[in-house]
C-alpha cells in the first residue's frame, strides 16, 4: 500500500477510516463535495454540524460518519482564492494539516482528501496540489502511525495534475519512503 496515493473516484464512497469535506466556514452543507458528502451521509450530518457552530478558514472539525463507509467525516474549510497575495497558500497548507492532526489525534489512520479550494473556491489546481502535497508529505514523515492520505479526485484531469505535480517536486526524494509497503 503506498502511503501517498493519488486516485480518481467519488469520496462518498471512500473505504477509509476517515474522508475529508471541502466546507465553508458556516458548516451548513453546500454545492460540489460538501454537497454530495451531505446528501449520501443524510440528514443527521446536518444536525452534528450545526451542533458544532461553524469553523474557520484553515480550521478542521470531526463528526461521524453517518450513513458512509468511513466512520468519521473530517470538515474543513479552504481559502477562497483572490489571486494568491492574501495568505492562500498558508491557509491551504493549514487546512490540510489540521485534519491530519485531528485524524491523529483520533487514532485515524487512514484518511482520503478531496481536492480542497479547487471548485467553488478557485484555487488553480496545479498550485493548491504542490500546497496540498508539501503539506501531506510532511505530515507523514513526522507520524509513521499514518498508514495512508489518498487524494481522491472526482476528474481524471485533475488527478493528472496531483500526480504531475507529485512527480515533479516531491517523488525523487519521498518515493523511497512512500511508494513501499506499509510495515506497521
Ligand atoms: N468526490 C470527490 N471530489 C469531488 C466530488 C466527489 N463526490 N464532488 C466534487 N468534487 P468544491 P471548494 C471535487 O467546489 O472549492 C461548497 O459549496 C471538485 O471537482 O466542492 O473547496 C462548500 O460548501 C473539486 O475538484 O470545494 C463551500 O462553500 C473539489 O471537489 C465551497 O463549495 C473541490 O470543489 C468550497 O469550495
Amino acid at each position: 500500500m503506498k502511503r501517498f496515493d493519488v486516485i480518481v473516484g467519488d469520496i462518498t464512497q471512500s473505504d477509509a477510516q476517515a474522508i475529508v469535506n471541502a466546507a465553508n466556514e458556516t458548516l451548513l452543507g453546500g454545492g460540489g463535495v460538501d454537497g454530495a458528502i451531505h446528501r449520501a451521509a443524510g440528514p443527521e450530518l446536518l444536525e452534528e454540524c450545526r451542533a458544532i457552530g461553524g469553523c474557520p478558514t484553515g480550521e478542521a472539525r470531526l463528526t461521524t460518519g453517518c450513513r458512509l463507509r468511513a466512520k468519521y467525516i473530517i470538515h474543513t474549510v479552504g481559502p477562497v482564492w483572490h489571486g494568491g497575495q492574501q495568505g492562500e497558500p498558508a491557509l491551504l497548507a493549514s487546512a490540510y494539516r489540521s485534519c491530519l492532526e485531528l485524524a491523529a489525534a483520533h487514532g485515524i489512520t487512514t484518511v482520503d482528501f478531496p481536492s480542497i479550494s479547487t471548485g467553488v473556491f478557485g484555487y488553480p489546481v496545479m498550485q493548491a496540489a504542490t500546497v496540498a502535497e508539501r503539506a501531506i508529505l510532511a505530515f507523514l514523515e513526522d507520524h509513521p502511525e499514518m498508514h495512508q492520505v489518498r487524494m481522491v479526485c472526482h476528474r481524471e484531469e485533475t488527478a493528472r495534475i496531483y500526480r504531475q505535480m507529485y512527480n515533479f517536486w516531491f517523488a525523487a526524494t519521498k518515493a523511497d519512503r512512500l511508494d513501499v509497503e506499509h510495515k506497521g
